[in-house]
């Protein structure tokens, strides 16, 4: 912010006064995840991983939610709040990941497994999530897989995660699906090695969707709402953070007496980026986009996610700004 140009900030205030103004006519919420923008993280009434958003969306009393993520976030936020309006501010901001898998796919390797029990990331699409027997996040993942009976788990769509997995519970089978994120799999084990090297004293905190030669040599992986738990109680003042660079902001900004450091300038997602201010504007303005799941959809993928809440207990991930 410091380094902005005047004329910048003019223009970074004056549309975040127009958001506060049309947050209140419209009786809006403005939900923000870790990965968006820096400006955006600053207009959050809710900040957090996409399940605690959803979560914390539930206890307000709200007409619209904008949700400031891609299109399987403002998905679940909308079948766990079936009475409230959810935009999402760009209509294209989707997850390569989560269209990694399709629903008649999925079908087809349960058939091919018919004993497995089908646990799927939150980074997936309502129609996947519906066919699912229960959802995980990657911060309770381990815990869900550890509570089913079943011995083998047919875990989509990541398979970098369903790796962590496996390697945390290996008395059970996980059959991984093919997918991964294209922006955590650019991470490669030299960005860490150059890095330690220049940042010798730095923990390498990585997130469970980076590849198998990142799990290997990082010193803790979790994601991003234990990252935040984890930062706060290590005695390290200095951290390399393996995941999307939105963290970075408000890692910074809750911990000023630590240092973080990226390791790679390509762990930008594309489509966290693309919501702006302008865009948030104009949601609010327009009413667009609204993120509606098909009744009989959503009613089973409300099963799916709330069968894992009821495995990991209310979480309290979420930073709750100026609601
Ligand atoms: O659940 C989320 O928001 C994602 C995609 C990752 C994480 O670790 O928080």
């Amino acid at each position: 912010m410091d380094s902005m140009k005047k004329e910048d900030k003019k223009y970074i205030e004056s549309l975040t006064k127009e958001i506060v103004r049309l947050k209140k006519k419209r009786n809006a919420i403005i939900m923000v995840h870790n990965y968006q923008r820096d400006e955006i993280q600053n207009i959050a009434d809710i900040s957090g991983d996409s399940l605690a958003l959803s979560e914390a969306a539930v206890k307000t009393n709200v007409d619209v939610i904008v949700f400031c993520g891609v299109h399987f976030m403002a998905e679940s936020a909308s079948i766990l709040n079936p009475k409230k309006k959810v935009l999402l501010p760009v209509k294209e901001a989707g997850c390569p990941l989560a269209d990694m898998v399709g629903v008649e796919e999925l079908r087809a390797k349960r058939k091919e497994f018919p004993d497995a029990a089908v646990v799927c990331y939150v980074n997936s699409n309502a129609e996947v999530k519906a066919e699912s027997d229960i959802g995980c996040t990657s911060s309770n993942a381990v815990a869900v897989v550890r509570s089913l009976p079943n011995k083998r788990i047919i875990f989509v769509p990541d398979k970098n995660l369903a790796r962590f997995v496996q390697s945390q519970v290996p008395e059970k089978e996980i059959i991984a699906w093919e997918g991964f994120c294209p922006t955590h799999i650019v991470l490669k084990g030299e960005d860490i090695t150059k890095a330690k090297k220049i940042h010798p004293k730095a923990e390498v905190i990585a997130h469970p969707e980076c590849s198998s030669e990142i799990q290997d040599i990082a010193d803790h992986i979790c994601s991003t709402a234990s990252m935040f738990k984890y930062v706060k109680s290590s005695k390290a003042k200095e951290f390399i953070i393996g995941t999307e660079s939105g963290m970075l902001y408000k890692l910074r900004k809750e911990n000023p007496d630590k240092i973080f450091y990226l390791p790679s300038e390509h762990l930008v997602c594309p489509n966290m980026k693309l919501t702006t201010l302008g865009w948030v504007t104009r949601s609010l303005e327009l009413m667009v986009h609204e993120v509606k799941v098909p009744k009989k959809i959503a009613e089973r993928a409300r099963v799916s996610l709330e069968k894992m809440l009821k495995i990991t207990g209310e979480r309290s991930g979420a930073t709750i700004s100026g609601v």
